[in-house]
């Protein structure tokens, strides 16, 4: 088959994703829930690479230590059985009542310390199992109400914290780079570090920042009314792109977590196209291998997907959908080469003088008082012709859409 998956393609999924019993603030459980061995067993099957987890989704909450090992020797069975890896874990601080009003970030001092103990044995197990992203979401640090938390204090909080996990991977010797996941709001009313801009502003001022990138997701950037597509290009351009949550979601509104590419269509085709080409794939006329750029042009990380089948399926329509996941990242990568390397594509970028914004704006050498000397550069600039030149983007955006939909081409 054309789309069948290899783990070359390096997807990826949460047990908690493939696992998630569909209970909602509505209902109970729609689903049985699913043994850790048989979803390793069953992804691998799929033709998935590796399988990320919670502490609390391999490990229930409380168990004791002849407990724990039994959990984890089972799970490291079937990874050593199947082949599959451990890109990424995490840690669950917001399900347990403790955590109600957060963890790193909660205002008992108690709470904060037992979360970052929790942490530290999770990044121990997770360097045991080979991880090289630790994702830290922080989905219960926020409030509903103003009143309740001085920003500045709560941050200084947060970042006390994540130097404190990224000093302790240091001096464990650990090769983890943690990544922070960005989310505007649900659980919390409003949660902190809401967006990717908000997290890449916090980590520059980081102790440990070197060590320390993002985890977006597609959804949650698209609950803020943001352009995810915009927001991994910075990241990529920082060097920050650590890790990615694949999913889909239509607009503000709950998070949906629904199938990658069954969301937001448009959208999710660029993404892909940035993912496997790079930033400055259509200025450039090439890749720019900015750093944290891999092998495969963009990001050469994991395609992690970070979804939730929907509550009307059963086991069968769980599958389904983890296939229809990978199913629909290899059909707009499919897409995107064949965008890249349309000839017409490249003339119409090309008519969109896209290549020219490559070009730096002072020419090598050029001072800011040989610009202010430029009369070409302001005094007989006619900005009225510049004005009136088209730049062509309704043709290259219908273009993008009919390989996206692989319309028939008219030769
Ligand atoms: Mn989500």
């Amino acid at each position: 088959m054309a789309y069948e998956p290899t783990p070359e393609d390096k997807f990826s999924f949460g047990l908690w994703t493939v696992g998630w019993r569909a209970v909602d603030p509505f209902g109970e459980a729609t689903r049985p829930p699913l043994d850790a061995v048989e979803v390793v067993r069953k992804l691998a099957e799929l033709g998935a690479w590796g399988v990320s987890f919670h502490d609390d989704d391999l490990i229930p909450f409380g168990s004791d230590d002849t407990e724990r090992e039994r959990r984890i020797s089972r799970f490291r069975a079937a990874l050593d059985e199947t082949g599959l890896v451990v890109p990424m874990a995490t840690t669950n601080l917001f399900t347990h009542a403790v955590f109600k009003d957060g963890a790193l970030t909660n205002n008992d001092r108690d709470i904060r310390r037992f979360a970052l103990r929790k942490v530290m044995r999770n990044l121990d197990l997770a360097a045991e199992l080979g991880a090289s992203t630790y994702v830290l979401w922080g989905g219960r640090e926020g409030a509903e109400t103003d009143a309740a938390k001085d920003m500045g204090t709560a941050l200084d909080r947060y970042r006390e914290g994540v130097d404190t996990l990224a000093q302790y991977v240091r001096e464990q010797g650990y090769d983890i780079r943690l990544a922070l996941e960005p989310k505007p709001n649900e659980p919390r009313g409003d949660i902190f570090l809401p967006t990717v801009g908000h997290a890449l502003a916090f980590i520059s001022t980081l102790e440990h920042a070197d060590m320390v990138g993002v985890n977006p997701e597609v959804g949650h950037e698209q609950m803020a009314g943001l352009n995810f597509v915009h927001g991994i290009g910075q990241a990529m351009w920082q060097g920050k792109l650590f890790h990615i949550d694949l999913n889909g979601q239509r607009g503000p509104r709950y998070d949906q977590d629904l199938i990658f590419g069954h969301g937001d269509l448009l959208s999710a085709f660029f993404l892909v196209d940035l993912l496997e080409h790079g930033v400055g794939a259509s200025s450039a006329g090439g890749l720019r291998g900015a750093s944290g750029a891999g092998g495969r042009g963009g990001y050469d990380g994991p395609r992690h997907f970070d979804y939730k089948p929907l509550r009307t399926e059963d086991i069968d329509g769980v599958w389904a959908s983890a296939a229809a996941n990978m199913r629909s990242y290899l059909l707009l990568a499919e897409r995107a080469r064949n965008f890249r390397s349309d000839p017409e594509v490249k003339e119409a970028l090309a008519a969109s003088r896209a290549p020219e914004l490559a070009t730096p704006t002072l020419a090598p050498g050029e001072t800011v008082a040989d610009l202010r000397a430029d009369r070409g550069a302001y005094e007989d600039f006619d900005p009225e012709a510049a004005a009136a030149r088209g730049y062509g983007y309704a043709r290259l955006s219908q273009l993008a859409l009919e390989h996206l939909i692989d319309a028939p081409h008219p030769t």
